[in-house]
């Protein structure tokens, strides 16, 4: 192959490589891992920000989701038994859109292999990057089918293959990766019963943080803070719904609607940072460079964003000669990396203030969930960084 693209991965980051590419008629493949039933059922995440959405529907990839997506323009935090709601609709003329992630990621399979004629070649193993350093990167791969191992040869490589991916691997050993465990644990839970709240509810409880999310009409996902390493098996059906009620319960709310658990596993929260995201022909996107714990809903806009600004980068290489944006991608996605990996730690302080165990940390905790209630500045700077408006990139 040339004047093409080697995507590794097809979650939302290249996905959405792969479609600006072949929008602009460029040769590129995806190699993925997983089945196309695998990854259109994925349950993760379901936040999207409103410019994210905007990005999508520029590159023609948000038709269904604007159909079907529901938006949300209000964010509750629950502490001591009150309700603060937060309008940040209000605060700044802009909101999220709420939309599960295997919708979107079956919307772009469709798009891309249906409608653009991208190729996506699903269960493939021991996927080897060599030569990403030189004009010549090859990928090689064994196919699912014969077990036979296949080449590739490519302009440039794309490691859009999540935070369990290989390509990271690929990068020089001056490569830094930047680590941060907040040394917390979430059970995440996805519950099939419809939403008990009108938005996404934070629940601030001295037995730990709990929160509320809609997916859609019909499902609701739900975390519980816990350790770390904590059995999701210990986890029972009646005590999950006993910690939900007892730290989502504040007055004027009513009891949550309960239903069968679906999906449920602990997820130590933990960030990573790779710099740069590229080296020589590999470019890292998503998760692959950056896994940013849920905290603060921010994994698959990230990827989104790193994915507009690769594919649009390497077709103006590949369809127009113009290095300039693919030798400031790194820089330019790292901008808003940093931006989201300080709110998510901003976050976990005031979510995990009142369990910490710590009276100090609660007390400083509180204070700063509150100044969002009484100060017009502090509350237009969280709105901005809930809502990604001022990050750089
Ligand atoms: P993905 O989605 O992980 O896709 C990577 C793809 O690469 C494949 N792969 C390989 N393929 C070939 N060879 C290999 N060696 C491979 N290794 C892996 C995998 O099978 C997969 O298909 O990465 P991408 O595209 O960067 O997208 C990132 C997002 O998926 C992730 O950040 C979000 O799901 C994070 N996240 C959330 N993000 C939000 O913006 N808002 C949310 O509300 C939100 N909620 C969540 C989340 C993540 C969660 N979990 C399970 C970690 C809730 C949860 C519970």
């Amino acid at each position: 192959m040339t004047g093409s693209v080697v995507i590794i991965g097809a979650g939302p980051a290249g996905l959405t490589v792969g479609n600006i590419l072949r929008a602009a008629g460029i040769d590129c493949v995806i190699l993925e891992a997983g089945s196309r039933a695998f990854i259109e059922q994925r349950p993760r995440a379901g936040v999207l920000e409103e410019c994210v959405v905007r990005g999508l529907e520029r590159r023609g990839l948000a038709a269904d989701l604007l159909r079907h997506a529901v938006r949300q323009t209000t964010c509750e935090f629950r502490v001591e038994g009150e309700r603060l709601r937060f309008d940040f609709g209000e605060l700044t003329g802009q909101h999220h859109w709420v939309y599960p992630q295997p919708r979107l990621v079956t919307d772009l399979v469709a798009e891309y292999a249906d409608v653009r004629g991208g190729e996506i070649v699903f269960g493939v193993a021991d996927v080897e990057l060599t030569g990403t350093d030189t004009a010549d990167p090859q990928v090689s791969y064994t196919d699912a089918e014969t077990g036979r191992r296949r080449l590739l040869r490519c302009d440039f490589v794309a490691g859009c293959d999540g935070a369990q991916g290989v390509t990271r691997h690929a990068l020089p050993s001056r490569a830094g990766i930047a680590r941060h465990d907040y040394g917390v644990g979430w059970l995440a839970l996805l519950a099939e019963v419809p939403p008990s709240n009108d938005c996404a509810v934070f629940g601030l409880h001295p037995s730990g943080f709990a929160g509320h999310m809609a997916r859609s009409a019909t499902m609701t996902r739900y975390y519980l803070e816990c350790l770390p390493d904590d059995d999701p098996a210990d986890w029972s059906h009646r005590r999950v719904w006993a910690e939900l009620q007892q730290r989502l319960a504040a007055q004027g709310a009513a009891p949550l609607a309960e239903g069968r658990l679906i999906e449920k596993r602990v997820l130590p929260m933990r960030n990573f940072v790779v710099r740069p995201m590229a080296y020589g022909r590999l470019f890292l996107a998503g998760d692959a460079a950056h896994l940013t714990a849920p905290i603060a809903a921010k994994g698959m806009n990230l990827a989104l964003h790193d994915a507009f600004a690769l594919g649009d980068a390497l077709v103006g290489r590949l369809a127009g000669g113009d290095e300039s944006a693919l030798a400031d991608y790194s820089a330019r996605c790292l901008r808003r990396v940093w931006d989201y990996q300080e709110f998510s730690g901003w976050l976990s302080e005031v979510f995990h203030g009142p369990s910490s165990g710590d009276s100090h940390h609660a007390g400083t905790a509180l204070s700063r969930l509150r100044r969002l209630f009484s100060s017009p500045t502090a509350a237009a700077a969280f709105a901005e960084q809930y809502l990604g408006i001022t990050a750089g990139g």
